[in-house]
């Protein structure tokens, strides 16, 4: 098994620890291993200089290295002067700090019980005894303080490196030696999914191909209607916000975004686009509530809300789910009410994360598309997070494997073909538009239009049939 450590955080670490290359061997995983001081010690012990590293769920990376073999002594303290604490991301965005130590005689703790310990004053203590998994996390039962005792703390906080909590989605041990690395690939030759031209003209044709969109004549829709559901901080509302600014040559953030722990969007808000020329292109995204593991929309409401009964604005609410009674509870919905597509989002560099809760609704909302036809797409987000390439440059999506491994990874957990799922890089912290963000949107836009063409045209043929079978029954009447 390889571990998740990447090149670009293998290349920051070699850096801090000397100036020779480093090749670093997974020697412990608690995902693989279980979280138990005795294996720990069993895989780890005597193997020279090795590195930590602790991966949270708030997409936080940090740890500490020693160059002095673990033990399994009863608790001694180890002297290094080539120690560190470290941070190499904090909250989603690479941050890279190194707590150098400054009491080297402390350096080390080594304790048969205890999982990897830095510091005399316990400034990194990971784990004491066996600690077992609760869904994704490991609940652990350490600490972290920043008291700068044996290391030097920077004036940074605890809290700052660890988001004020030990609960963790990993914790990986490497063995670290001299010697050059192989580098992983990253980057393919070829693309693993092939765009005819990835340029200006071809911006602007997706672009004006999208304005020119109209529903399927004879199947009673005048706008095709996407629902977007998906994890609270997936990036809904920013997709939304990245297909106005495309079309209005702005960045825009009419639809609210950022993060909290529950859904910002509580409405139902079904946004349209305005071009320059003051008309509304023929389709809406519906913003909701997001998909909670406790609250959120539930298999009742997701019926009504695909079947069109929801009005337009109506707050979710949790503890009440819509009835037929609920008011503006539209009980004939029209052609244009219902849904033609559902688009679930995804945050790519969540998905070794995303509680099985989570999925198991999405795979229930499923279960109610396939039974009503109607089509289903994923939109992995912020690939960006996911790939140095990608971040450096969006126009190298379909060149990187860790994309690709994600699509992969995507389709398999929620069992849609792998054509479905799109990757897409919003805009969040941009004050320009770039024609490669673009690009990707409009393509996944335009998908997301295709599909709901094929569940139009369905509908059309079914009214049609039905149509006839009626106008046969007449006639035999
Ligand atoms: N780097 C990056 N950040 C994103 C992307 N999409 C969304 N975000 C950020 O993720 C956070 C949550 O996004 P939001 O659209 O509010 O999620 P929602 O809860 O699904 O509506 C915001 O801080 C966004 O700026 C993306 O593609 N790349
Ligand atoms: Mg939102």
């Amino acid at each position: 098994m390889e571990g998740k450590l990447t090149e670009k955080y293998m290349d920051q670490l070699e850096q801090w620890i000397d100036t020779v290359p480093k090749t670093f061997t997974l020697l412990f995983a608690i995902t693989r291993d279980g979280c138990d001081p005795v294996t720990f010690h069993q895989k780890c012990d005597n193997q020279g200089a090795t590195v930590t590293v602790l991966y949270n769920q708030h997409g936080s990376v940090y740890g500490g290295f020693t160059s002095i073999s673990w033990t399994s002594k009863t608790g001694v303290y180890v002297k290094d002067d080539k120690a560190f604490l470290y941070q190499l991301k904090y909250s989603g965005r690479d941050n890279f700090n190194i707590f150098r130590v400054n009491s080297p005689d402390g350096a080390i703790v080594h304790n048969n019980q205890f999982g990897p310990l830095f510091g005399s004053g316990y400034e990194l203590f990971t784990f004491k005894g066996r600690i077992n998994r609760s869904e994704n996390i490991f609940p652990l039962n350490g600490s972290m303080n920043q008291s700068g005792n044996t290391y030097n703390n920077q004036g940074m906080t605890a809290n700052q490196i660890n988001n004020g909590t030990m609960e963790v989605t990993e914790l990986e041990v490497y063995m670290v030696t001299d010697g050059e690395r192989k580098k992983k690939i990253e980057k393919q030759l070829s693309p693993w999914r092939k765009i005819k031209d990835w340029n200006e003209k071809f911006h602007d044709d997706l672009k004006e191909k999208i304005v020119n969109f109209k529903p399927i004549q004879g199947s009673n829709v005048s706008e095709a209607r996407f629902v977007m559901l998906g994890p609270v901080g997936a990036g809904k509302s920013s997709f939304f916000n990245t297909i106005d600014s495309i079309y209005r040559g702005r960045i825009t953030q009419r639809a609210g975004s950022g993060s909290s722990e529950h859904s910002l969007t509580t409405a139902f808000v079904p946004y349209s686009i305005e071009i320059s020329s003051g008309a509304t292109l023929n389709f809406r995204l519906c913003d909701t509530r997001g998909l909670e593991e406790s609250m959120g929309i539930d298999v009742l409401e997701g019926n009504y809300l695909l079947d069109g009964n929801i009005p337009y604005y109506y707050e979710f609410n949790p503890t009440r789910p819509i009835t037929p009674e609920s008011p503006g509870f539209k009980s004939d919905p029209t052609g244009n009410d219902k849904v033609h597509c559902a688009v679930f989002v995804i945050d790519s560099t969540s998905l070794e994360v995303l509680s099985t809760k989570i999925v198991e609704k999405m795979k229930g909302l499923r279960g109610l598309m396939n039974q009503k036809g109607i089509p289903q797409l994923i939109l992995l987000t912020k690939v960006d997070n996911l790939c140095e390439y990608v971040e450096k440059d969006v126009a190298q999506v379909f060149y990187s494997t860790k994309v690709k491994e994600a699509v992969d990874k995507a389709s398999q957990l929620l069992g849609l073909p792998r054509a479905n799922i799109l990757p897409v890089k919003n805009y969040e912290n941009e004050t320009e538009l770039d024609d490669n963000v673009d690009i990707l949107a409009l393509l996944a836009l335009r998908k997301m239009l295709h599909c709901s063409e094929d569940f139009m045209l369905n509908m059309k043929h079914r009214e049609k049939d039905v149509e006839g079978e009626m106008g046969k029954l007449k006639l035999e009447k």
